[in-house]
């Protein structure tokens, strides 16, 4: 009786070593989500429109040898009206992509409340957080450091691990960088709760 793969044990045994992952991608609107995420899917510039729900896209990527990994990303509406829904993308999330405008120095404050009430949910806690500070390629962006104060990133507490990469979303530039930064963090987060559980 079966359906005939239980005759075959080793059925599995050629396919590459995979893992999926889900990502959240939040920040206030117009940052570069919807940028960063098209430019991450298909390596292009996509014209954008301010996106209204959400956008999600499944993005397989190679970490060499027979390893890939498939990150399933949640672009979520950075306007003020649709901040509540977030919670619901963060729940069970494995990673937080939070995208900043490098340039709105006047809206610095209101990101890092946000940022700041999304590390501080319970289901959150511990998740890692890769911070995009974007539109570096324009002439009046802050640099790292001062975006790192204005965000207050060492605040964030020794539960929440966190990496700020600076990005052109428009061109990719240090997209891939970050990415492999926060899968990084993940596959940390994943083996200190294993070991945890174990020791339970
Ligand atoms: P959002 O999804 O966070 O709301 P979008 O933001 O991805 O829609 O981008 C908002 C605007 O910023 C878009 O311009 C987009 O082209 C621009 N943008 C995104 N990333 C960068 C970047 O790295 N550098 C520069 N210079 N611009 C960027 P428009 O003109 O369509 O509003
Ligand atoms: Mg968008």
């Amino acid at each position: 009786m079966g359906n005939g793969l239980s005759e075959q044990p080793n059925l599995l045994s050629n396919v590459p070593f995979f893992q999926s992952f889900h990502i959240a991608i939040l920040g206030l609107d117009s940052a570069g989500k919807t940028t960063a995420l098209y430019r991450l899917q298909f390596n292009e510039f996509v014209n954008t429109v301010p996106t209204k729900g959400f956008n999600t896209e499944k993005v397989k990527v190679s970490l060499g040898g027979h390893r890939s990994v498939t990150y399933h990303f949640w672009d979520v509406g950075g306007q003020e009206k649709l901040r509540p829904l977030w919670k619901s993308y963060t729940r069970c999330t494995d990673g937080i992509i939070f995208v900043v405008d490098s340039v709105d120095a006047e809206r610095m404050e209101e990101a890092k409340t946000e940022l700041h009430k999304i590390a501080k949910t319970l289901e959150n806690q511990g998740v890692p957080i890769l911070l995009l500070a974007n539109k570096q390629d324009l002439r009046n962006a802050l640099g790292l450091e001062e975006i790192e104060k204005l965000l207050a990133l060492k605040e964030l507490g020794p539960t929440t691990p966190w990496h700020l990469q600076p990005t052109c979303a428009i061109i990719g530039d240090g997209l891939q960088d970050g990415v492999e930064r926060l899968h990084n963090m993940i596959q940390k987060r994943r083996k200190a709760l294993r070991q945890q559980k174990k020791k339970r």
